[in-house]
């Protein structure tokens, strides 16, 4: 029986603000098959350029375009299978950091029971 355990208080937080570069690791134990989130800058900031990635085991599964403010959110769903490393990364969007206040919000794993 598959079950969607709460990381959502992990993964909700804000990660990027005050820094370029934010990077969240969870230990997956390959026993998860499903990362689904929606990404992007946070509604209280009026600037901000970001990147968000998901890497498994060092190969990149997912990458958005950089988004800035007006920039709709994305929503990332990632096939995380037998993935043990699974890193959640925002970067500054080449732009430096300034108002880069990025949000995974919503985020859940999908992992077998
Ligand atoms: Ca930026």
């Amino acid at each position: 029986m598959d079950q969607w355990p709460p990381v959502s208080r992990l993964v909700r937080r804000e990660i990027v603000e005050y820094s370029y570069y934010s990077e969240i690791q969870l230990d997956l134990g390959g026993a998860c098959t499903r990362f689904q989130s929606d990404a992007g800058v946070d509604d209280e900031v009026t600037g901000g350029s970001v990147r968000f990635r998901v890497l498994g085991d060092g190969v990149m599964l997912w990458q958005s375009p950089v988004l800035t403010r007006p920039s709709a959110s994305l929503r990332a769903d990632v096939n995380v299978t037998g993935v043990d490393d699974l890193r959640l990364i925002v970067d500054d969007g080449g732009d430096g950091n300034g108002q880069d206040h990025a949000d995974w919000a919503g985020a859940w794993l999908h992992c077998a029971a």
